[in-house]
């Protein structure tokens, strides 16, 4: 009989803060990631920290943590832990994230970077100065890891499109749709910053300048709350709910809806719509670039597909290819099933862990770096000043708080 043999790689010890969605998506990440992939070093749930000490146990002993602890700060202080992995809503991200990185801990940090242009800056400095000693630090829009999302990137830069003539991305949700759904923190702006721009808008931005390789350089658009009140407490189902029978509602302070054009740095135009009010959309995120020679098209809610157009075909047989992307030349796809069995929402977070601990191993700079979601927070800004101004042209400055 043959005894399987401990994870020969030194481990990596994380404390996590926040066991929320997100706190559950990243610990299951953290455990698999080695499982799958080859690391340098082996990730171990040390301890997570939150607030109320009973659902913490809890979430601690179903997600697998050895310990916790109802202040962050002693993941901080604690010579033990190596990785602070931040999955707090974004009011919370600037203190976590300035105490863990100056204690010399990697950071990761969930989307969006901070609250604010002005505390992104001063993460992101930082987050430079911390890898002058080594510490990594990475931002957690976790969609680019998304095996469709990585082949159309490479695509892109193999020339697939040839020169890029448009981009259109959309993130549609529907939780809001129902006037009664609940208040949550996602709906307070001194939680979450902003609502639909901030929350998935994120994510399209970060998208298509990944994909792309050009940063938006200027927007124009128009922020609305299309439901300004919201019962103030109700039961919680998925990202939204039903609101209790009290009467008492709360007040909406974030966008429900966010439209907006792009100028990327190259020149090209985009369109981005952000909203949870679109009924039936439940997380169809969807990005479309048109190019001289190509187009490639994408939507969340058929992840495991990658629609590719290529112009350069016989006339005859011109037409858009759904393209499979489990076989094993796609990004990531190799590490798991056999083709065709496809991969899930989670993976997307295990591939994200997957490339920081490799980062972190084998000292290199992860990607989205700090600096790169502090660009993604100065579209956002620039959206939100062009609504207030009229919709009128808003140059993202990238020295502009
Ligand atoms: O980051 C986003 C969230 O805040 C997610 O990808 C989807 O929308 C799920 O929850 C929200």
């Amino acid at each position: 009989m043959t005894t399987p043999s401990a994870p020969s790689s030194r481990p990596l010890r994380i404390g996590m803060v926040g066991y929320g969605f997100m706190g559950a998506a990243h610990s299951h990440a953290w455990r698999t990631a080695h499982r799958f992939f080859d690391l340098p070093l082996t990730p171990v749930l040390h301890t997570l920290a939150g607030r109320t000490e009973s659902s913490l146990v809890a979430a601690a002993e179903r997600y697998g943590f050895a310990q916790t602890t109802t202040r962050w700060q002693d993941l901080v202080e604690d010579p033990e832990v190596d990785v602070i992995d931040i999955c707090t809503p974004g009011d919370t991200h600037f203190e976590i994230a300035m105490a863990a990185l100056a204690a010399g801990k990697h950071v990761l940090c969930e989307k969006p970077l901070a609250n604010s242009v002005e505390d992104s800056e001063q993460m992101t400095a930082a987050a430079a100065a911390a890898r002058e000693k080594g510490v990594r630090s990475i931002c957690g829009f976790s969609y680019r890891r998304t095996p469709a999302l990585a082949y159309a990137r490479r695509l892109v830069a193999e020339g697939f499109v040839g020169e890029l003539r448009q981009v259109r991305a959309q993130y549609l949700q529907d939780w809001l749709s129902d006037a009664d759904a609940p208040m949550t923190w996602r709906l307070d702006r001194e939680k979450a910053g902003s609502g639909a721009l901030g929350d998935i808008g994120a994510h399209i931005v970060d998208l298509t300048q990944w994909i792309t390789g050009q940063d938006i350089a200027a927007v124009a658009g128009t922020v609305e709350t299309v439901v300004p009140t919201r019962p103030a407490a109700g039961t919680a189902q998925g990202l939204g709910g039903t609101g209790d029978a009290s009467g008492e509602r709360g007040t909406v302070t974030v966008d429900d809806i966010a439209l907006f054009t792009a100028r990327f740095g190259g020149g090209v135009l985009g369109s981005f719509e952000a909203t949870r009010m679109a009924q039936g959309r439940k997380n169809a995120m969807r990005v479309e670039l048109n190019g001289e020679s190509g187009s490639i098209a994408f939507d969340f809610e058929r992840m495991n597909e990658l629609e590719i157009y290529d112009a350069t075909a016989p006339t005859g047989r011109q037409g858009f290819t759904r393209v499979l992307t489990t076989e094993p030349e796609h990004p990531y796809a190799e590490a798991w099933w056999p083709t065709g069995h496809g991969l899930g929402y989670e993976h997307t977070f295990t591939h994200e862990i997957a490339d920081l601990v490799r980062a972190i191993g084998e000292g290199d700079d992860p990607s989205p770096s700090f600096e790169e979601a502090l660009h993604v927070q100065r579209v956002l800004a620039a959206v939100e000043v062009s609504s207030a101004d009229g919709s009128a042209w808003r140059d993202v400055d990238p020295s502009a708080a």
